[in-house]
């Protein structure tokens, strides 16, 4: 089988720690990719789509630089949250003013947060994304314990505290102890078919984007990218929100996407335990962050499985019930350390089944969809693709739960596709071939921690 685009079959199991050649060739590429991709205090995603700083990205990428790169670790991590809104919410975005009007569609005068109260002195988005920065931190500490580790442990501390508070405080619509996401692109996952039937209900004008100039086309393929109906609801979303200067009181009566995403709410959880850890560095007290860690997963359990299918799926809080689309955000709760041995093996037996075929020894990437289901896109961003951050955070689930078996053939996969393709964005679910832009920086972050296993 020979892959279009050049890239080589994924080979089944792959040679992994014994195959030092292999080890130091994709050390080399991932570094070459993250240092390209430096901008002055963060790393751009991507030069050509991405070229700003992204939230979720830049904890990724700390979690890659750290190591080989530690001090721009911390970097990367401060230069984020020295944009962190008053009210605690970090920004998806954080626009580099150097760039010219237009890099980016939508750039800093679409989302106008200087007319929000609260807003940072930097230009940035007024939404989020998932709070996967104090799990991050506390692996770039734990890679590279130092003074200065410390010192960065210390400075983060109160705002993750604040993010943490901002989500599960004003964003917890539903009343469950559950943060729900405004916006599609607050889940990361944008286009992912678990938005489908949320998204059905947001008002769509196609003729909208006819106002607008869509950056992401010009450097990628129109049919591996979100449709024009898409960004027509995205665009939208983005006006109801801004209309409201962004504020989250009354969410319910005037945001017409409100769901809870499992991705978002397992990193919350994690992200207590984390910061239980880091409180014990910095000298504050642990305890609080053990309980609510605790709170985050019964309330996952209980709003967000589903017992008929064994599934965890989103919760559309508008018309309060799980969307039927079954993703690879169902996978995403074993991060949780506590999270029970029935859901465990719930997860895992999704994860092992046709949809996902997760193996000790792969013989395909995990897919972001259901591949046995209709509206599986290999090609089409969150709707098939491997991606492999959503690989990684699954792969941490199952060292979490002592699946070693899984882990290893997870994490063969996901090198043996960079090895192959190099540092793409995501990559096709059958052959490997990469899409997207094809120097990503999570992706090259995320193999230098899988590379690094210890
Ligand atoms: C993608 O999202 C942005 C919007 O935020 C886009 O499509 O323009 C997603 O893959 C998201 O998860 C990621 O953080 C971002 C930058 O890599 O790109």
């Amino acid at each position: 089988m020979t892959a279009p685009g050049g890239a080589a079959p994924v080979r089944a199991g792959g040679s992994g720690r014994a195959d030092p050649e292999r080890a130091a060739r994709l050390r080399r590429l991932a570094l070459t990719t993250l240092d390209a991709n430096w901008e002055h205090d963060h790393t751009v995603p991507s030069r050509t789509l991405y070229p700003h700083q992204w939230s979720w990205d830049s904890a990724f990428i700390a979690v890659g630089l750290a190591h080989a790169r530690p001090d721009r670790a911390w970097r990367e991590l401060r230069s984020l949250f020295a944009a962190q809104w008053a009210d605690g919410r970090v920004p998806h975005i954080v626009f580099n003013p150097a760039l010219r009007a237009g890099a980016y569609f939508p750039g800093p005068e679409f989302w106008d947060s200087a007319r929000a109260g609260g807003a940072p002195a930097a230009a940035t988005s007024g939404i989020v994304q998932p709070p996967v920065h104090a799990p991050a931190a506390w692996l770039v500490h734990r890679r590279a314990p130092s003074e200065a580790s410390v010192a960065a442990l210390r400075w983060l501390y109160p705002r993750l505290v604040a993010q943490q508070r901002y989500l599960t405080g004003r964003r917890d619509v539903g009343g469950g102890g559950l943060a729900a996401i405004v916006h599609p692109w607050e889940s990361g996952l944008d286009n992912s078919p678990a938005w489908d039937a949320p998204m059905a209900a947001v008002p769509a004008d196609e003729a909208v984007m006819r106002a607008y100039r869509r950056h992401d086309t010009a450097h990628a393929d129109a049919a591996h990218r979100p449709t024009d109906l898409d960004y027509a609801r995205y665009v939208a979303l983005v006006d109801t929100y801004r209309a409201g200067r962004y504020r989250d009181e009354g969410l319910l009566g005037r945001q017409p996407f409100l769901v809870e995403c499992p991705l978002v709410n397992a990193a919350l959880g994690v992200s207590e335990r984390a910061l239980a850890r880091i409180a014990a560095v910095v000298g504050a007290d642990p305890g609080p962050h053990r309980d609510r860690a605790v709170r985050l997963t019964e309330a996952l359990v209980d709003r967000l499985f589903d017992p008929v299918t064994g599934t965890f799926r989103p919760r559309d809080v508008r018309a309060d019930r799980l969307v039927p689309a079954r993703t690879v955000l169902g996978l995403m709760p074993l991060v949780l350390p506590d999270l029970p041995a029935h859901h465990v093996r719930a997860v895992l037996a999704e994860a092992c089944s046709p949809r996902f075929g997760l193996a000790a020894r792969m013989d395909r990437p995990l897919p972001t969809h259901d591949r046995t289901a209709p509206d599986f896109e290999p090609l089409r961003y969150w709707r098939g693709p491997s991606w492999l951050s959503t690989s990684w955070i699954l792969w941490q689930g199952l060292r979490t739960h002592g699946r070693a078996d899984l882990a290893a053939g997870l994490r063969e996969s996901m090198l043996d596709l960079v090895d192959a393709a190099g540092c793409h964005e995501y990559f096709h679910p059958d052959t490997g071939t990469g899409l997207g832009s094809p120097a990503f920086s999570w992706t090259a972050a995320l193999v230098l921690d899988a590379l690094d296993e210890g």
